[in-house]
């Protein structure tokens, strides 16, 4: 059913004006009662879809929905997002991605969840996924890279993230080294890139995706978050900041895979980057202390001056960077 269905909609997105059923059911080679049964499936999930007899069907407006068949339609030719499963809840879309990577998804397969039930940040951390509002996504990968460069993408895709998000809501978003993605001080996005690997090769990345869209509310537990609808006083589209997403990522991952180095990406990392200048505490499993965030370097890595004056690199995925008088 479902794929009749997405046929559907995809048909009716590439129309102008109204298509009559007994068009759709001949380019679509089926009958015209299944049309209509799709028709009014859709528009049970909140598609406008005007129907008149003379004329046929005219899809007036898509929901602010994330479905499959939605997704699927407007990503044709694409890697990234060519394979999709959706829940509406689910424990965790990494961990749902890494088993379907162990059961041999192809890279750029996508976990997308309306909710989670068991979020996780970095670090045994827990992240706040309520339902109907923000974007939980995973995105499995299969580079032929070291393993020793994995972390590298978490950085790629937090650019990716950055430019979506400056395409469809005009925000101008920032990073807090390596994976936090701000906007006027407060968290909206959060990466968790997982692997397996061997000592040489990457079995599969799955790289976590979470963003605050539409949340009106934020959970107490959380003070330093906001989320796109507060920053922006307006809702906006999670499947046209995914589909954004993917679209950047695709090409920012094709052009790093091609030549596996930082080099290209790291001006406009740094100009993203809003931890570089700032006096930070670096908190890591045995100790903290104070340093001055100087740059990011062609591995990625945060390279501080502590108080002494000697220059330090600080690996991502070891420590946790906070500005000195809170988050950032
Ligand atoms: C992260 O960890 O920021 C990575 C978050 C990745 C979430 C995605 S959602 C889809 C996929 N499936 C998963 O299960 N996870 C990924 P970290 O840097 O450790 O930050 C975690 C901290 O962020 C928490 O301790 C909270 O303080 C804060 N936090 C939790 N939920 C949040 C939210 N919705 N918005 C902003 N901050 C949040």
């Amino acid at each position: 059913m479902g794929k009749l269905k997405e046929e559907v909609l995809s048909y009716l997105k590439t129309q102008e004006s109204f298509a009559s059923g007994e068009e759709i059911s001949k380019v679509l080679g089926v009958t015209r009662a299944s049309v209509w049964k799709n028709i009014k499936k859709l528009q049970e999930e909140g598609y406008q879809i005007q129907a008149s007899t003379n004329k046929g069907y005219r899809l007036v407006e898509s929901p602010n929905i994330i479905t499959k068949e939605e997704l699927l339609s407007t990503l044709k030719d694409s890697t990234m997002g060519q394979s999709i499963e959706y829940y509406n809840e689910i424990e965790s879309t990494n961990e749902r991605a890494k088993a379907w990577a162990r059961e041999g998804a192809v890279e750029g397969s996508l976990v997308i969840a309306d909710s989670q039930t068991m979020g996780k940040g970095r670090l045994g951390r827990n992240w706040v996924s309520p339902s109907g509002t923000g974007i939980w996504m995973s995105l499995i990968l299969r580079p032929d890279l070291p393993p020793t460069k994995t972390y590298q993408l978490t950085l790629l895709a937090g650019i990716a993230m950055c430019e979506a998000i400056k395409k469809h809501t005009a925000l101008e978003a920032g990073i807090k080294w390596p994976n936090d993605i701000v906007i006027e001080g407060k968290k909206v996005c959060g990466i968790l890139t997982e692997m397996s690997a061997e000592v040489q090769c990457i079995h599969y990345v799955v790289v976590g995706i979470g963003v605050n869209v539409n949340t009106k509310k934020l959970d107490e537990s959380i003070p330093h978050a906001t989320s796109l609808a507060l920053i922006g006083n307006q809702e906006y589209s999670r499947k046209e900041i995914i589909k954004s997403f993917l679209e950047e990522f695709e090409k920012i991952y094709s052009m790093y895979h091609a030549k596996p180095s930082l080099e290209l990406f790291l001006p406009t990392y740094k100009k993203l980057c809003i931890t570089l200048g700032k006096q930070v505490t670096i908190i890591d499993r045995k100790e903290q202390y104070i340093a001055l965030a100087k740059d990011i370097n062609a591995n990625g890595e945060l390279v501080v001056q502590l108080e002494d004056g000697t220059l330090q690199t600080v690996l991502s995925g070891e420590v946790s960077v906070r500005g000195l008088y809170g988050y950032i």
